[in-house]
């Protein structure tokens, strides 16, 4: 027996990131889903990265915040292409924003599209926007009980990096329960521990972007 229930199999915002898809693969781009809390480090972490792939490919970065263009302000000032989303009150991006900031960005690969959502680690776990990866940032002083509060995020993670490692001695942060929670809820992910005040770390996560990319 089969019931039609009528509902389309893809919600919009899924067809709409399938397009994005279409999208970026046809500009040669692969676009990263940066999504992590507020303050974790996100824009931090990628102005780190942006420097290490700098000389090896295009680069571009959609900003996504309540409000305000501080984080795309910055990455201008690097001479990166950004631009800035304000969702006004929203707390995810969805792809429909994402194709409106890709006309914007008018850049073309080969090379990568960093998207930093909205700080929050509960919905934009369910909005596809046309990523071909899912980076997922934490850092130490959130704790590290994370994985185990917000299993969602960090289950649909291809990578994570653990931020603010320099800041293990000053809190109390076991590091093997951060591990064992990453796993519990994805076994596959691999897990960077990074610093990007000092850029400590990184070296692995750029080879990793970097073959990801085909660059
Ligand atoms: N100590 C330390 N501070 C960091 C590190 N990474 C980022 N920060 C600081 O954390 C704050 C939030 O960083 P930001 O990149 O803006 O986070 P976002 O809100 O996730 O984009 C800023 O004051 C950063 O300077 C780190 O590795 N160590
Ligand atoms: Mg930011
Ligand atoms: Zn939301």
């Amino acid at each position: 027996l089969k019931i039609d229930s009528g509902k389309p199999i893809l919600s919009a915002n899924d067809q709409r990131a399938m397009a994005n898809r279409a999208r970026l693969r046809e500009l040669g781009l692969t676009a990263v889903n940066v999504l992590a809390s507020p303050g974790a480090g996100k824009t931090s972490v990628i102005k780190r990265l942006l420097e290490a792939l700098r000389a090896r490919c295009a680069l571009g970065v959609i900003e996504g915040d309540v409000a305000g263009r501080i984080d795309a302000d910055a990455i201008l000032a690097m001479g990166i292409p950004a631009t800035q989303i304000n969702t006004d009150g929203g707390c995810h991006l969805d792809a429909a924003m994402i194709e409106q900031a890709l006309g914007q960005l008018a850049i073309r690969g080969p090379g990568l599209v960093f998207i930093e959502n909205i700080g929050n680690l509960i919905c934009p776990t369910g909005f596809a926007l046309g990523e071909s990866m899912r980076l997922v940032i934490a850092s130490v002083p959130e704790g590290h009980d994370k994985p185990l509060k917000y299993p969602g995020v960090f289950q649909t993670a291809d990578a994570v990096v653990l931020n603010k490692l320099d800041l293990i001695e000053h809190v109390d942060f076991d590091l093997d329960f951060f591990t064992r929670g990453v796993r519990a809820v994805n076994p596959a992910a691999p897990i960077y521990h990074a610093c990007a005040r000092t850029g400590k770390g990184f070296d692995e996560l750029v080879a990793m972007l970097a073959r990801h990319a085909g660059i």
